[in-house]
């Protein structure tokens, strides 16, 4: 049940969210009564256009779990080769093997990468990587080990399912096996990739050679069951329906009351550039910022919505922490995937530009590591 929707005066307490939108009386309504939102309640909030109101309600849900905190965390990416076999469409980071603009990190440059300089520190490290064939499983399991050995400290967060899946069949082993493998070199938690749409029509559209969405969820439900924590992601601003966003949440939705595995939800923002969607239109920030809020609102059993400042911008994820997200990605250092589709964002933040953006925002920042610990709770 959400509270504090109630204004004085008697009034009704809908009009606490102000909702003008008469499609959306029903989901308020389910809101204060504590009903779980349904498929057409998902899918109203989509089509509707009353913004504040949305936000408003997801912001109820998201004080409700975290008050006035926005977490974040001091975090590096690395991507250590842009080789990849899948050829998904929406992709302008991956190379197919020997085209022009491929690279392979070798170990040295990723272990120079992963090893802070005086006056840096990761408390995670973020890696994923192409389905590249040159790559090999024992090439994966060295690159953990020589990070941990360099940044003993970093909690590793490897590896999409996707990835686990290309190591399992090139391997004949087990997702298990893969995923033990992981763990055992070092792996702390896996990052919410390769989910896009989960829908089998728009992935045979966007992802053909991926592995399904059914396939997805059954690997991330044996992480689960592994005591393997992961995240969640919903890849939007394509050729899907506000139907198919929907599905997918509901998808994640179900899997998590089954396993409690999902740290955090996070919405990726489409960028076009270099893809063959160019004439698509720019994602809106009023898309961007009802996304969150529906994710919120829906994923009632997703502790966290993060919202990921490098594909939306900072200015719209400042405005994000009133609509339903309460986590905001990270200090990062370099970014390649959407900066290869064009992103205008900077590649990386300083922790003080980060602190800047929340406290501007007029949330409290927690610095958190990677299970959301927190680590230090700054002034506001
Ligand atoms: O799986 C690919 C997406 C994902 C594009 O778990 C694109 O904490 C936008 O998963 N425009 C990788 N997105 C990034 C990712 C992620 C990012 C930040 C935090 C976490 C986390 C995970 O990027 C891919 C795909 O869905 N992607 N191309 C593009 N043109």
């Amino acid at each position: 049940m959400i509270e504090g929707a109630f204004v004085a005066g008697g009034k009704p307490a809908i009009e606490g969210f102000g909702v003008r939108d008469a499609s959306l009386f029903p989901v308020a309504e389910s809101l204060l009564a504590g009903r779980r939102l349904t498929f057409d309640d998902g899918v109203a909030l989509f089509k509707s256009h009353d913004l504040h109101a949305i936000g408003a309600m997801a912001n109820a849900a998201r004080e409700k779990r975290h008050g006035n905190r926005a977490y974040f965390n001091v975090n590096r990416h690395i991507n250590h080769t842009n080789i990849c076999i899948s050829g998904c469409s929406f992709c302008a980071f991956a190379k197919k093997p020997g085209a022009p603009g491929g690279y392979r990190l070798g170990l040295d440059e990723i272990v120079k990468k992963a090893t802070c300089k005086p006056g840096e520190r990761w408390e995670e490290i973020h890696i994923v990587g192409g389905l590249d064939p040159q790559v090999s499983f024992s090439d994966c399991i060295e690159m953990i080990r020589a990070i941990r050995r360099a940044n003993p400290t970093a909690h590793l967060k490897t590896f999409t399912l996707v990835e686990v899946d290309y190591y399992a069949k090139r391997e004949k082993k087990s997702p298990r096996e893969i995923l033990a493998a992981l763990r055992e070199a070092g792996m702390g938690s896996m990052p919410g990739g390769g989910a896009e749409i989960l829908g089998e029509n728009i992935r045979k559209r966007i992802c053909p050679n991926k592995i399904s969405g059914e396939r997805w969820l059954e690997l991330a439900r044996t992480a689960h069951e592994m005591g393997i924590p992961t995240n969640c992601t919903m890849l939007y601003g394509h050729v899907e329906t506000a139907e198919d966003r929907v599905d997918h949440m509901l998808k994640l939705r179900a899997l998590q009351d089954e396993t409690q595995g999902f740290m955090a939800f996070i919405p990726l923002q489409f960028n076009k550039e270099n893809t063959p969607y160019e004439h698509l239109p720019e994602v809106t920030g009023e898309d961007n910022l009802k996304t969150i809020a529906v994710a919120r609102l829906l994923l009632d059993n997703i502790p966290h919505i993060k919202v990921y400042w490098v594909m939306v911008g900072l200015k719209i994820a400042q405005v994000a922490l009133w609509y339903g997200a309460d986590d905001i990605d990270g200090t990062v250092v370099e970014e390649r995937i959407t900066h290869d589709a064009g992103a205008k964002t900077p590649a990386g933040l300083s922790l003080g530009e980060l602190l800047h953006v929340i406290r501007r925002a007029g949330r409290q920042p927690v610095e958190r590591d990677t299970l959301y610990n927190p680590l230090k709770i700054y002034a506001q």
